[in-house]
């Protein structure tokens, strides 16, 4: 699975305090830490609570590049932000992300093409998070067929049917899941399906064991992609045993230590 580090958010108190101070060690640590622990590529996103997110994302971004060019995700609600990001960025960038909103995706698509990003589309739009798994397809085909008419390479486009904490949506998680298969089903193979797996166990008491519980059993529903927290290494052990169970890695007694990325 493609593991995309969570840990650059303002929404952290670290990582809100050294953005605000201009703290480059501190980014910087984080960013090779959670590299250290297997990440292929970073979420970057300087919270919601900054008055400067256009100059904060660019510092970010010049500050981590400094130090890796794994590809960087570019976290925000505000395309102004993302591409202030794209604007610096040396290596390959992801897009997070589009709604099913045009208003969304007639500036981001073209985003995408101008600066060769991936980009992450999620299943959502103006008139809010979708109830069950038919809203979700739906919001996923507007999202699809907007992607081809515009010639924007479906192999470039991952999904994301929003994960919901479990203690407010439980009954949505088997829908979520579902989605995660079907998504695959609508759109061809070669669309890429992804979700922030903390957001499942946000306010709950076991946030590390629902964490994992729910990494494995979308794995098992063909998920290519999650940001999540990579220094958990309990949830990476996991996950690498999982992809081996799904017979994505070939055994060896020694599958953790050959699997494990550093
Ligand atoms: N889909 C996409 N992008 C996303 C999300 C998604 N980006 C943001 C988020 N969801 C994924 N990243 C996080 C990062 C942190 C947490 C959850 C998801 C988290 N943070 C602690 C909390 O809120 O309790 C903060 C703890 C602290 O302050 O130290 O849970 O779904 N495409």
């Amino acid at each position: 699975m493609y593991i995309i580090g969570e840990l650059i958010n303002g929404m952290y108190a670290n990582i809100g305090t050294a953005i605000k101070e201009k703290n480059k060690d501190v980014i910087q640590k984080c960013a090779l830490d959670q590299i250290n622990a297997g990440a292929d590529a970073l979420d970057i996103s300087c919270g919601t609570v900054l008055k400067d997110a256009l100059s904060d994302m660019a510092w970010l971004v010049n500050v981590i590049q400094e130090v890796t060019d794994k590809p960087l995700v570019l976290d925000s609600s505000k395309p102004a932000v993302i591409e202030s990001g794209l604007r610096v960025l040396k290596s390959k960038a992801i897009i997070n992300s589009t709604t099913a909103d045009s208003e969304k995706l007639e500036v981001l698509v073209p985003l995408a093409k101008k600066y060769n990003a991936k980009l992450i589309g999620i299943t959502i739009n103006t008139k809010g998070i979708p109830q069950n798994k038919d809203q979700r397809l739906e919001l996923a085909a507007t999202i699809v067929s907007f992607c081809s008419d515009a010639g924007f390479s479906l192999e470039d486009l991952f999904l994301d049917p929003i994960l919901m904490p479990v203690n407010v949506a439980q009954a949505q998680m088997q829908d979520i899941l579902e989605s995660i298969k079907e998504f695959k089903v609508i759109a061809g193979p070669s669309v890429k399906t992804v979700v922030g797996l903390s957001n499942v166990s946000q306010g709950a008491k076991q946030r590390l064991l629902i964490n994992r519980t729910f990494a494995v059993m979308a794995q098992a529903c063909g998920l290519d992609a999650a940001i999540l927290n990579p220094l958990d290494k309990d949830l990476m052990d996991e996950i690498i045993t999982a992809e081996l169970i799904l017979n994505k890695q070939i055994y060896c007694d020694a599958y953790l230590d050959a699997y494990r990325k550093k």
